[in-house]
């Protein structure tokens, strides 16, 4: 017998509450999704810091007597600086940078420190600052022209770019130091008085950790094997913060193409295939970059008049003012395009963090960190990793050097 109406009706609504039920639990269920996702690093099969890590090849300079003390006329360090630019207000996450980096590597070598700030050091800064290291200090003031704002730089559109930059959610967007910070690091800091005679500089942060005894000498690292420019992490930048640098860098580099290097770094600048959204959003930079925060490096490379033309083009264009390009992504793409990438060194051993991203390797010489371990905070910050580009593209230098080494180059 055919069921009455009314009850055909009631089955019915019984049948949507069921339904309504169904995905409103299953809904709830799945935990809000954090910007960019969940997914673990896709082909990043296994993280090369879990393998043993020794030290880079032979040769090393080391301690031997008192070939590194600080007071010996006829010491073995060369020239080279560590140096960070910071403020008052930072000393004591500045003392704790100094305290882990002398103790891992810098009471061995003695390299002076260089402090740069853009308002006079206080007394009671430098004085607290001395008593970490037996090494010299040296205490700078950053020259006025070199931190003021361009004249080209309109303060009106500066306001209202920075109004849009937040919408998207680009941090520091109105912080108009922060620009200038940025600004300086990408193509003023080589240009300071302390630093024109300087070759190398090793680039410390206020509240960075350092886990790893280093045991040779860095610098001469650098110098003996050739290399340009030495980084710890290899993150993805928000595209949002840089949409026309890369464009901008294309016109350049049409006017400049004899300034490409062999052996460059383009395939890693331009990879599509791991966040395509960002390549897109970007009109072709895949964001990738060198964490600059850590960064050890030949100032003739900054120095160089490819490098100081590219500056000065992105500089006239306003990015650093009306957009919020940053020094990472910019010295970045510079060694990409301008230098061989054979001379751009993954500092495995060095095991550091900058809050929230560490580089920690599987050593007896490192304490206080997890092996492996990219990130402390939240999940998601494991996709920003994009360490795989790198060996993909240009290859893990530490995969023969380990006993139990796996291969995580091309395509992982
Ligand atoms: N003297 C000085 N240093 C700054 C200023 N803004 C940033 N810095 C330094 O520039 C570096 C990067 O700044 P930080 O606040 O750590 O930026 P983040 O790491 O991108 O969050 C740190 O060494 C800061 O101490 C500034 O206005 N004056
Ligand atoms: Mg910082």
């Amino acid at each position: 017998m055919p069921m009455q109406r009314p009850i055909r009706l009631l089955a019915g609504c019984t049948m949507a509450l069921f339904v309504l039920l169904l995905y409103s639990i299953m809904h709830n269920s799945s935990s809000p999704k954090p910007p960019g996702g969940t997914e673990r690093v896709a082909d990043m099969i296994r993280d090369p810091n879990l393998d043993d890590t020794g030290e880079p090849p032979e040769p090393l300079h080391r301690v031997q007597g008192n070939n590194y003390a600080p007071d010996n006329k006829n010491n073995d360090r060369i020239n080279a600086t560590l140096l960070s630019l910071v403020r008052n207000e930072e000393m004591k996450d500045l003392v704790q940078s100094m305290q882990d980096l002398e103790r891992t590597w810098n009471h061995k070598f003695n390299y002076p420190w260089t402090f740069i700030n853009d308002v006079p050091f206080t007394e009671e800064f430098k004085t607290e600052i001395r008593k970490h290291t037996k090494a010299e200090c040296r205490f700078h003031t950053i020259p006025e022209e070199h931190w003021a704002v361009p004249s080209w730089i309109n303060e009106e559109l500066f306001v209202e770019s920075a109004n849009i930059l937040k919408e998207q959610g680009v941090q520091y967007a109105h912080m108009k130091s922060y620009h200038q910070m940025c600004r300086w690091n990408s193509g003023l800091f080589y240009k300071h008085p302390a630093l024109l005679d300087m070759q190398y500089y090793w680039r410390v942060e206020p509240k960075v950790h350092f886990f790893c005894d280093v045991d040779y000498d860095v610098f001469r690292y650098m110098r003996d094997h050739n290399k340009t420019y030495g980084f710890t992490v290899n993150l993805y930048d928000s595209p949002e913060s840089l949409p026309t640098l890369w464009p901008e860098t294309m016109k350049f580099l049409a006017d400049n193409e004899h300034l490409l290097a062999d052996n460059n770094a383009m395939k890693w600048l331009t990879d599509k295939e791991r966040r395509p959204e960002h390549a897109h959003k970007t009109k072709g930079y895949s964001t990738c970059h060198f964490w600059s925060n850590f960064e050890i490096a030949d100032l003739d490379f900054w120095r160089s008049p490819a490098y100081q033309a590219y500056f000065d083009h992105l500089d006239r264009a306003g990015g650093f003012f009306y957009e919020r390009w940053g020094d990472a992504p910019v010295h970045s793409i510079a060694l990409g395009l301008f230098e061989d990438a054979r001379k751009i060194h993954w500092f495995k051993d060095i095991g550091y963090q900058h809050i929230p991203f560490f580089n920690c390797p599987n050593s007896p010489k490192c304490r206080g960190c997890v092996k492996g371990r990219f990130t402390d905070g939240e999940a998601w910050l494991n996709k920003e990793d994009c360490r795989p580009n790198w060996f993909k593209y240009i290859g893990n230098e530490w995969a023969d050097t380990s006993p139990n080494k796996v291969e995580l180059t091309a395509g992982g």
